[in-house]
């Protein structure tokens, strides 16, 4: 099914069809377009609460692409509890994503009952509960609270990188790798949390704020991104992350999910406004939507512009890729007549027929939304491809 079929049964079909009974249909293009920047006015509220002095402010700076000594990154100190009251540090990219900095729990300042009091659980979407060499004091009082509130929370086990350098000094070389210290740490972490709060495997996230490579850290961004209440809310987080978090194969893909699933909206918008067909295409477009999503891509994707010293760092080969993937920005700017391979496509394609009953009273052409579809998926592909090129020499370059 070249066209999904998902979302025709979601309620964004059913938001559309009473937008349309309300308004009629001559707003139907501001409705998708609304739909598009929806993301950037949704609220995200994740808090990090836990064992003082576990790494929550380090998470925090790592998340949100901040070295902990640069302006507006949350204190981090070898001091325990630094951090004394609910601190808020919102996204650089974007500051309805925010990530709440609780004061750590079970100290003489905090015992549990009054920290659970204090810091106001329910206004969260969900909890991080940092732990580092042992389980914090009050965890049960906690968890209980935040479970009562619904909401959903991830223990996450930091310093790895730290136990993974101990066991390897302490063992024969080579007798010990990076997955035979996760399995040992989690089966700790499992041991004691299993036995006090009857928490699973899949709860319990082991990284590291200092080496991506050592711990599970885009396992937890995607578990956090799972886990919030709502599709805006998700779409919302994972497309304000920080630039240095697009720095795995794995978060890459979760931006990409994300990007895929807007696809839709930005053809049915470019589909609804009858515009008149492209000279050459046979199909109409709108052309300034397409390019604000193609920018958005190459940003989100983390792209490097050619002129930088990371693009000169290159190969060849991965430069070819960025610089393709990077002209389709030019391309659509300059003239829509490279649109038409997918026009041609578009019309030999059964699945927009197969729509036509719904696409017929919203959409002016399906052939316009066939070809603005196929033209944003074969970008987006291309772009993606263009990025983990790029990642990979990344990580080749760590290694040596
Ligand atoms: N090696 C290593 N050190 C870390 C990591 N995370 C934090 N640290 C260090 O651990 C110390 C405490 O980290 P913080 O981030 O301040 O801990 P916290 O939980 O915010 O502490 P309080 O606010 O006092 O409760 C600092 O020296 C950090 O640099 C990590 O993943 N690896
Ligand atoms: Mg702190």
């Amino acid at each position: 099914m070249p066209f999904g079929e998902e979302w025709w049964t979601t309620k964004i079909a059913h938001e559309l069809h009473t937008f349309i009974a309300k308004n009629g249909l001559s707003d139907v293009k501001e409705f998708f377009e609304a739909k598009l920047d929806h993301w950037k006015h949704i609220k995200v509220n994740i808090a990090i609460t836990g064992e003082a002095g576990a790494g929550k402010s380090s998470f925090i700076n790592k998340i949100r692409g901040l070295k902990d000594y640069q302006p507006g990154a949350a204190k981090a100190s070898v001091e325990t509890d630094c951090t004394y009251q609910a601190l808020q540090y919102p996204y650089p990219e974007n500051p309805n994503i925010i990530f709440w900095d609780l004061p750590g729990i079970g100290t003489d300042n905090f015992p549990a009952e009054k920290y659970v009091e204090e810091v106001g659980l329910k206004k969260y979407d969900m909890y991080l509960i940092f732990m580092a060499t042992r389980i914090p004091e009050g965890i049960s009082t906690l968890v209980e609270a935040i479970s009562s509130s619904e909401k959903k929370f991830f223990f996450v086990r930091s310093k790895i990188d730290l136990d993974i350098s101990n066991e390897i000094f302490s063992n024969e070389p080579g007798s010990i790798s990076r997955e035979d210290v996760l399995v040992k740490v989690r089966n700790d972490c499992l041991k004691i949390l299993g036995k006090r709060i009857g928490c699973n495997e899949q709860d319990i996230f082991l990284i590291s704020s200092r080496d991506d490579e050592k711990g599970e850290f885009s396992g937890l961004v995607k578990a956090i991104r799972d886990v919030l209440p709502t599709k805006e809310k998700r779409e919302s987080f994972i497309l304000s992350l920080g630039i240095l978090n697009r720095l795995s194969t794995e978060t890459l893909k979760i931006i990409v999910e994300a990007l895929e699933q807007r696809i839709w909206y930005v053809a049915a918008a470019s589909a609804v406004a009858a515009l008149p067909p492209i000279p050459g295409v046979s199909a109409a477009a709108d052309i300034a939507m397409i390019v604000k999503e193609l920018k958005l891509y190459r940003s989100k994707l983390g792209l490097p512009d050619e002129t930088s010293d990371t693009f000169k760092m290159l190969t060849d080969t991965t430069q070819a890729k960025v610089t393709i993937a990077s002209s389709f920005v030019q391309l659509a700017t300059k003239s829509a007549a490279w649109l038409a391979p997918y026009a041609t496509e578009a019309a030999a394609e059964e699945g927009a027929r197969i729509f036509l009953p719904f696409i017929g009273s919203v959409i002016a052409s399906a052939l316009s939304f066939g070809t603005t579809y196929l033209a944003l998926k074969d970008c987006l592909k291309t772009m993606e491809d263009a990025a983990l090129a790029v990642l990979n020499e990344a990580a080749k370059e760590h290694l040596s």
